[in-house]
């Protein structure tokens, strides 16, 4: 489907709303000028996704990256230069950079919740976890998902996965350590940094290792189980195929 020019209308003449994903609970979606582009399979997309559930915010989402395409075209780029998803949109405001996306929702929607403290300690704490998901565990989280999945099953090298494997563990035990102690990443409270390695925990938990061996963590684990009863997590991570 070609992707629409600036004022919202593509090559048919479709307006934006005609590209719509099938995000919608409740009435109160359809029509909303907010706009999430992205497949709702990436990870980084479905943080993103439950992030605007925990908020109970309305929104559009539209299917590109993947599979999909359409984000090298010259009108995904004018809002994404790096031409990966998500992108959000709100009116003429555009944001990309998944984790930066949740701050942004968290901060205009639930500043001063447990969510998304004010207090500049309570803060910075689950801020330096966001961070950590994308500079400790994403490397080699990315190594185990496309080794095990992404990668055609005659392509795979169980090896490097299993050193993979061994590199993540590293990351998880992190956080399998702070949760011994709390129920949360941050602390008693959800907060926004259970987001972004809450989605890849359900990853973790939810692959076919083919034979290959995970470490146990029981706190991480209770934790995961904890994330499941909320129904945020459950519609757009738990309920997505881990594809
Ligand atoms: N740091 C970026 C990374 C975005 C990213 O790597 N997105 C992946 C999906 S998880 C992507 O766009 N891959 C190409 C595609 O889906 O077409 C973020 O957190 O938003």
């Amino acid at each position: 489907m070609p992707m629409s020019d600036s004022d919202g209308t593509d090559t048919a003449g479709r307006t934006v709303s005609d590209h719509i994903g099938s995000d919608h609970i409740g009435s109160d979606r359809i029509g909303s000028d907010r706009i999430v582009w992205g497949r709702p399979t990436s990870s980084n997309v479905m943080k993103v996704l439950w992030t605007l559930g925990e908020l109970g915010l309305p929104f559009q989402r539209i299917d590109v990256g993947g599979a999909f395409g359409k984000t090298d075209t010259p009108h995904y780029r004018a809002m994404n230069p790096t031409g990966l998803v998500p992108t959000l949109q709100e009116g003429d405001f555009t944001l990309w950079e998944s984790n930066a996306i949740c701050r942004y929702l968290a901060q205009v929607h639930a500043s001063g919740t447990p969510l998304w403290p004010t207090e500049a300690h309570a803060r910075a704490n689950i801020d330096h976890w966001m961070d950590a998901q994308q500079t400790v565990l994403n490397r080699p989280m990315t190594g185990v998902f496309w080794g095990l999945v992404r990668t055609p099953a005659d392509k795979r090298d169980l090896a490097a996965v299993e050193v993979a494997i061994k590199e993540t563990a590293v990351a998880w035990r992190i956080i399998e350590a702070k949760l011994n102690t709390q129920a949360f990443i941050a602390g008693a409270d959800f907060s926004l940094c259970d987001i972004p390695w809450g989605v890849h925990a359900h990853r973790w938990f939810n692959m076919n290792y083919q034979g290959l061996s995970r470490p146990d963590m029981p706190a991480l684990r209770a934790w995961y189980d904890r994330l499941c009863e909320r129904p945020a997590f459950r519609q757009y991570v738990v309920a997505t195929p881990v594809i």
